[in-house]
């Protein structure tokens, strides 16, 4: 296994006003798991390099380009929901970042404020900011919230009082009236960015920010595809690895990147070259998302031998699957467009949401996949229940399929392997 450290900038945290020496203890905790996780993988592509320098950088260099992006005066905006228009953002010349937990460590934070039982990416999310143990989360100016799921929504309210919290309205459903509420929405969120950048946004600007941003996801969508050939040429943990990265990375140069790795996909699909065996059983996994560090199933279903060739979740295919159609110059146009293609998102937190089943069905199909995994944060209530719907469409369609709920805890670790393997010895036949 290769040498692997996360970079030690102690200073720029202390500038931050970070709990320094907490933090560092977290770090080279990190930097082990994912030494560990990652690194000890075979046949990985050389393209991964870029993506390991990200993570060897998470915690200093992006952090300063974010620090440099505010003393230019661009404003720079914590995200939690794949719902909140990135391009806007782009289009002030800011920079957008998610700040999804996906760590058990910053729990106990949450816990002494926030209920035990709501969501743990929400908890994880709140405590990196409760505790200063967050660099992104100290580095953003303010963050944008959302109204989809009540944990996140009354979130909100608490996160307020430690950073500026603004919240955009998501309707809770589909309907010609809600679309009428949402553009107001849309426009309101363009005003807000404007105010606070003290930029107006052009139509041009909008116009390349939405290419910037459709250009990120069309490489995704590249990565996705490539997945589909047996043997699959990238691990699911590595595909995993890039989705979670393409929520706080520069977006032109994660798109380059992305592609200069599918080049290299490319190739080995050609030569029939995986990073696993042919015969490896091909899994998707589908449901909440799994924020960065949350690696768990990933390491569990690839340490047992099967390759993960999917996710459908904001941490996959929802978050890049639509692009926003381009091509206009009139600013009402260009968001009208834009509020199409953010209401095809398909997250359980709308009613009815039937075409996330049908997405389910058409991306199990398209990835060649065997089985599906559908994971689900403990008390993440619209996921758990619909998932209902996708194990009766499972059973329709006679897909493989088990259901996890799990939080970020290694206490169910041993529990959830005994499932898995279970799963995949069923799968197998
Ligand atoms: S569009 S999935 S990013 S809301 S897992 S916090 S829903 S209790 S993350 Fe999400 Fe936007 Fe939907 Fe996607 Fe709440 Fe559920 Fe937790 Fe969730």
């Amino acid at each position: 296994m290769q040498d692997f450290e996360i970079k030690p900038y102690p200073e720029l945290w202390h500038e931050l006003d970070m709990d320094v020496e907490r933090f560092d203890k977290a770090r080279q905790m990190l930097g082990g798991a994912y030494s560990k996780i990652f690194l000890s993988q075979n046949n990985r592509p050389q393209a991964m390099a870029y993506f390991d320098e990200m993570i060897a950088e998470i915690f200093g260099g992006r952090i300063k380009e974010l620090v440099q992006a505010k003393k230019e005066g661009r404003p720079v905006v914590g995200t939690f929901c794949v719902y909140i228009p990135e391009e806007i953002v782009l289009a002030a010349d800011g920079i957008c970042v998610g700040l999804c937990g996906g760590s058990p460590g910053s729990i106990p934070d949450a816990e002494k404020i926030l209920p035990r039982n709501i969501c743990p990416m929400v908890k994880s999310a709140f405590g990196f900011k409760a505790g200063r143990i967050c660099p992104y989360f100290q580095a953003v100016d303010f963050v944008y919230g959302e109204t989809t799921c009540d944990a996140k929504k009354k979130t909100w309210e608490i996160l307020d009082r430690l950073v500026p919290t603004y919240v955009m309205e998501i309707p809770q459903m589909k309907k010609e009236r809600d679309r009428a509420l949402w553009i107001e929405e849309v426009k309101d969120f363009k005003a807000k960015i404007e105010e606070i950048s003290g930029k107006t946004i052009s139509p041009e600007q909008l116009a390349a920010a939405t290419k910037v941003i459709n250009g990120k996801r069309r490489a995704l969508q590249r990565l996705t595809k490539l997945r589909a050939a047996n043997p699959a040429p990238i691990s699911g943990k590595d595909a995993l690895l890039i989705e979670q990265i393409a929520f706080y990375d520069e977006p032109v140069r994660f798109a380059a990147k992305v592609n200069e790795l599918c080049d290299e996909l490319e190739v080995r699909v050609a030569k029939s070259e995986g990073a696993f065996p042919k015969s490896a059983l091909r899994v998707m996994v589908s449901g909440t998302p799994m924020a960065l560090p949350n690696w768990k199933i990933h390491n569990l279903v690839e340490s047992a031998g099967a390759v993960i060739v999917n996710e459908e979740s904001c941490i996959g295919t929802r978050y890049f699957k639509d692009l926003i159609a381009e091509g206009t110059e009139d600013l009402d146009q260009q968001l009208a467009a834009l509020t199409d293609r953010y209401m095809r998102i398909d997250c359980s937190c709308f009613t009815p949401n039937d075409e996330r089943v049908t997405q389910v069905l058409k991306e199990y199909k398209d990835s060649a996949a065997q089985g599906i995994i559908h994971y689900s944060l403990q008390f993440c209530h619209t996921y758990n229940i619909e998932e209902i719907k996708i194990r009766e469409a499972c059973q329709q369609e006679g897909i493989p399929y088990l259901s996890i709920e799990s939080d970020y805890s290694p206490d169910d670790v041993g529990q959830l392997q005994t499932r898995i393997e279970a799963f995949l010895e069923q799968v197998e036949g």
